[in-house]
């Protein structure tokens, strides 16, 4: 009977690069429901491999944006085939990969407010798109752009101290300028821009939400402090781009109420609140509670290291993010593209494809790995930019390969080494992890203080 007791809830979304995932949390803060769609798994028919099409260039970097909606069908559809209770849904938010860019062509938003509760999403937005394709954070195919914006502004360092990074790759700005420059003609008929955040929240609401602070901090186009489009970095992008983009919000906006289509298909109650969506790194931050001091790790397809600060220090490297909690202070990111999948080669490479057969690994070797250091780039690294393998003997020699075991302590090691020397870099004073949270993978299950003191 107390099982199916009504119980009030808030749902979280998180639109990441290989699922979506949704959780309901009750006024106690326990999470009580669960369900998630994973792209190559239950969308084979995207081709997608971790959530994404790597294009014959090695550079370019595209997820459907229609596996994205398809994704929130399904879910929702098995959340209701569960019994779920949607009337008790009081409001929703989440979180999304950042950067990433989907592009609305002309007429979507009148299809956003007319959705027929009789069709599920997919059905009714698959015209809806003008790049079907949409860039995300893992591309890296937009150097040429990035000279272009940093030249316009006055270079790296002036692009970095109003936006808060210098030019990236994989930043929203620098994807548009190339959308805008290769396919015009798909620009032109673009209405609307939303990151993958403020996508999702359009989806609920039925109309474009806006894009928030803290996510539209990683597009280098928000100038950070006042908080307003630099139209400096717009014109340097592309034409028409502030009304494509449409005013940013804080991150901790409602930004309206669910839309008729999800009352009346699903029983949301019609003052269901959303909450305005932000960057899965922000959503962390927010989610972990940091102190000022603190640095957090995220292991996630890609590694971050995210911190909360109260006066931002834009640098040459790393990126400093308008804080999604309290928008008068900042945060500071660094982001690492060679993550947990390159964990996960080196476990199928060296231990068995098996996570326990790779702790047993790591377990049997020494801290300090007897001198052998290794760092390993699969795909252009972010931070610094670097790709290809390289390991060194005691002696301090180049060497072209490493015993299993010894490989995968190297690996894990010189993950951790690089996340330090790259945070103290920028002048942080790592005292104390405030939690290691692991995406999927477990590397050492009580490996966590070993690692600390590793650092
Ligand atoms: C942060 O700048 C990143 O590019 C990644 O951590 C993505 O947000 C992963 F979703």
């Amino acid at each position: 009977m107390a099982e199916h007791a009504p119980r009030r809830c808030c749902l979280g979304w998180d639109f990441s690069t290989q699922q979506v995932k949704v959780v309901a949390v009750d006024a106690e803060l326990n999470v009580f429901y669960e369900e998630s769609v994973h792209f190559d798994r239950d969308l084979p028919e995207f081709g997608t491999q971790s959530g994404v099409h790597v294009h014959k260039d090695g550079l370019t970097v595209t997820s459907p944006v229609l596996m994205w909606v398809q994704a929130l069908d399904i879910i929702l559809e098995k959340m209701k085939a569960s019994g779920f209770d949607f009337s008790q849904v009081l409001a929703l938010s989440g979180a999304g990969q950042q950067h990433g860019s989907i592009y609305w062509k002309v007429g979507a938003q009148q299809a956003l407010t007319s959705l027929s509760p009789d069709l599920l999403l997919h059905q009714q937005l698959q015209d809806c798109f003008s790049i079907s394709d949409c860039p995300v954070w893992m591309d890296s195919s937009t150097t040429a752009q990035c000279r272009q914006l940093e030249a316009a502004v006055g270079g790296a360092q002036a692009l970095s101290c109003l936006t808060g990074s210098h030019a990236y790759e994989r930043f929203t700005g620098n994807q548009i300028a190339k959308i805008y420059q290769e396919n015009p003609e798909a620009y032109s008929h673009t209405e609307r821009i939303s990151l993958v955040s403020s996508f999702a929240a359009s989806l609920f609401l039925g109309s474009y939400s806006p894009i928030d602070y803290s996510d539209g901090s990683g597009m280098n186009l928000l100038q950070i402090q006042d908080k307003v489009w630099s139209q400096a970095c717009l014109g340097a992008c592309a034409p028409h781009l502030e009304e494509k983009l449409g005013p940013p919000v804080p991150s901790c906006s409602v930004v309206g109420a669910i839309s008729s289509y999800y009352i009346k298909r699903y029983g949301f109650p019609s003052g269901c609140k959303v909450v305005a969506f932000t960057g899965d790194n922000p959503a962390s931050l927010a989610g972990m509670r940091l102190e000022e001091g603190d640095i957090a790790v995220s292991l996630g397809t890609s590694d971050t290291l995210f911190l909360w600060l109260q006066k931002p220090m834009p640098a040459l490297e790393g990126h400093i993010f308008c804080n999604p909690v309290d928008s008068q202070h900042y945060m500071a990111l660094l982001c690492f593209k060679n993550g947990s999948l390159m964990r996960e080669k080196i476990r199928d490479e060296s231990a068995s494809r098996s996570w326990s057969d790779f702790s047993k690994a790591l377990q049997s070797t020494e801290m300090g790995n007897g001198g052998n250091l290794g760092f390993y780039f699969d795909v252009m690294e972010i931070t610094p930019e670097i790709i290809g393998r390289h390991r060194f003997n005691t002696e301090n020699r180049k060497v072209a390969a490493f015993p299993g075991d010894v490989e995968v302590r190297a690996l894990i090691e010189g993950q951790f080494m690089a996340k330090r020397i790259h945070a103290e870099g920028l002048g942080y004073r790592v005292k104390r992890l405030k939690d290691v949270f692991w995406a999927k993978e477990k590397i050492i299950p009580d490996g966590k203080s070993e690692l600390q003191e590793g650092m």
